[in-house]
């Protein structure tokens, strides 16, 4: 066998989980479990799931207490299942970090998020395609789905923040994910989601009840002009506070609006805390 060869093989997955099995010496059923909860990267093939031998040969040689739930990286699963599709599996890391004790905001922050970071390095690094990309998001999209409802509080909000990221960035889960953590921080929040020109923005606003500020978010490089539009406008029509963060704001709109440019989720929330404690004292004043 070629060097060439021996290395082709190496990195496909060739084994179905009963060799897997059979090589950790461990029932058919558990290696499933492996894969179908992120521990053991697999991929599907043929209508079952194959695991490549050098994943399987370092799953094996991992000491027993890191294969437990404790101090798992679970974004590392979660990463996995999403590029093999795997709705099912993904949710199942999910679930199993909140069983280890991760809050919902912590699912998205530091498992999801960090998922999501890494498959859009393996992208700019060549690793992956935009179709696997495309296909993560649909599977993100759908664990969004049964996570929105945990962020959910009974009662009187503390008012309407509008959320949508900017005319020509097509990224949609940066202001869902957004949208849920402010929820859980008892605001009602209206989600324009992706693409949002400048005139849905003043709808929606506009119209909000007790509306507390407007977060505009981007996602892809060269959208300040249409950013810095699109605040100047709300400004301009709504006179209400803006918050904008996101990996695609450049140097011109933070320059334009230095007070307002927000550098993470954590900052985000902490702004929106700011600006609400400020509108509901000043309310207060007036009542
Ligand atoms: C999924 C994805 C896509 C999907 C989006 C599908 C969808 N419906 O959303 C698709 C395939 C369409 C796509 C397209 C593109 N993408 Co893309 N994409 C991603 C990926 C992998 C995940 C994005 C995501 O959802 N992140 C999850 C959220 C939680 O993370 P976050 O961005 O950190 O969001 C938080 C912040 O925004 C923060 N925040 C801070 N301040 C504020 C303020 C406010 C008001 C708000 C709301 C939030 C906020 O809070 C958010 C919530 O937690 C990222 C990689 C990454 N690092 O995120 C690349 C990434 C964003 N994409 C990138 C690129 C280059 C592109 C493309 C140009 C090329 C391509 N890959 O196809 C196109 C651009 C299309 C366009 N015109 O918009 C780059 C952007 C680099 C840059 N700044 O220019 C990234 C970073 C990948 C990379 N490493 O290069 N992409």
């Amino acid at each position: 066998m070629t060097d060439e060869s021996q290395s082709t093989q190496s990195v496909t997955p060739t084994l179905t989980l009963t060799e897997a099995a059979d090589q950790l010496g461990v029932h058919y059923m558990t290696v499933y479990r492996y894969v179908r909860t992120g521990r053991l990267p697999a991929v599907k093939a043929g209508g079952g799931w194959l695991v490549n031998k050098v994943a399987l040969d370092e799953f094996a040689s991992t000491p027993t207490k890191t294969k437990s739930h404790k101090n798992v990286d679970w974004h590392v699963r979660l990463c996995d299942r999403l590029l093999a599709g795997d709705e099912a599996g993904a949710w199942n890391v999910i679930e199993a970090s909140m069983v280890s004790g991760l809050e919902p905001s912590a699912v998205y922050l530091e498992v999801l998020a960090p998922a999501l970071a890494s498959i859009g390095s393996a992208w700019a690094a060549g690793e992956v395609s935009i179709a696997d990309e495309h296909r993560a998001t649909a599977v993100t999209n759908r664990l969004i789905g049964r996570l929105g409802p945990r962020f959910h509080r009974p009662g009187q909000t503390r008012g309407t923040i509008v959320l949508g990221a900017v005319s020509g960035d097509l990224h949609a889960v940066p202001t869902a994910i957004a949208s849920d953590l402010l929820r859980g921080s008892g605001f009602t929040v209206f989600d324009l989601g992706a693409n949002s020109p400048i005139e849905s923005f003043l709808d929606a606003a506009g119209s909000a009840d007790r509306l507390i500020a407007v977060g505009i978010t981007s996602s892809t490089a060269e959208t300040d002009d249409q950013i810095i539009a699109t605040v100047n406008a709300i400004k301009e029509k709504l006179g209400c506070p803006v918050v904008i963060g996101g990996h695609g704001i450049g140097s011109k709109a933070r320059a334009a609006h230095p007070e307002a440019t927000t550098a993470s989720a954590t900052e985000m929330l902490l702004a929106f805390d700011q600006i609400a404690e400020l509108a509901i004292s000043a309310r207060a004043k007036t009542a």
